[in-house]
């Protein structure tokens, strides 16, 4: 179960972001609209939300999943792989020294983003990705082995469609995985139940499961339609703007 969760809202130059698809450009005030209602659903979902202040210095820092990998154990201080980015990590550290007493930082010439890691029970999944490196997956690994987890390198380099690994991979729970077409044809994860998301539906994959509930994104009727008949309560949320830069349900928090 988790019973926290850090977020951080969009800044107004949110829009000055990465991005790699052609959506447009976010329009704040209904980014911060649905960033609201995102947090007030992890607060419907029992968690309480530490909130950073919003930076303009970063304006992907919405997207605060990438500057971390929180564990019950302890907690591993992210080094995102692109320039933009690596100054997020600073605020982040301090907020977390508030919660773990164990933590490690991935360090030069590491990179990694939170998005690439996927958690699922005792064992983690960490992909190798354009932002995620060999050297950083490694060190990752490291400190999950201490913590007592075991963990899978998956590189996901040549799969067109993704960011992050979960952009096409979401654990929802005892054996099941949802992926998409590209991420289902890894062996890694042969030995779960992999729920599919359909070609159209690609962006859903990225959904979130927390306690008892999968938030999902709205706009995506197959795939919410599927989770319902596996019994999921599901909770559907807008994520219209985050998808113009290329963030999903789960890069918008760091539950723990
Ligand atoms: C970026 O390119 O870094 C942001 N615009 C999107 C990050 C999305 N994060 C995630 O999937 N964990």
């Amino acid at each position: 179960m988790f019973t926290k969760a850090i977020v951080r809202a969009p800044s107004a130059n949110f829009a000055s972001g990465l991005t790699t698809v052609d959506l447009g450009a976010p329009v704040f005030e209904l980014a911060l609209e649905q960033h609201e209602a995102y947090c007030r659903t992890l607060e419907a979902c029992g968690l309480s939300l530490a909130f950073l202040e919003p930076d303009e210095r970063y304006p992907d820092s919405t997207f605060v999943e990438d500057t971390a990998v929180l564990t019950k154990r302890g907690a591993v201080i992210a080094r995102p792989g692109v320039a933009s980015r690596l100054g997020e990590v600073e605020q982040i550290k301090r907020v977390l020294g508030n919660y773990f007493d164990r933590s490690h930082a991935i360090r030069e010439p590491g990179t990694l983003d939170g998005g690439d890691v996927c958690e699922a029970g005792d064992h983690f999944f960490i992909g190798i990705s354009q932002r995620t490196n060999e050297a950083g997956a490694n060190q990752l690994a490291a400190f999950l082995e201490e913590f007592g987890y075991t963990s899978t390198l998956i590189d996901i380099r040549n799969l067109s469609n993704i960011l992050h690994l979960k952009s096409g991979l979401a654990y929802l729970g005892g054996n099941r995985m949802m992926v998409i077409d590209e991420v289902k044809k890894l062996n890694p994860l042969r030995d779960y139940e992999l729920i599919d998301v359909d070609n159209a539906e690609e962006y859903a994959a990225n959904c979130l499961a927390v306690n008892d509930r999968i938030l999902v994104a709205a706009g995506f009727p197959v795939l919410q339609q599927r989770l319902q008949q596996l019994d999921y309560e599901t909770i559907v949320l807008e994520m219209s703007e985050f998808q113009k830069m290329d963030g999903g349900l789960s890069c918008l928090s760091l539950r723990f």
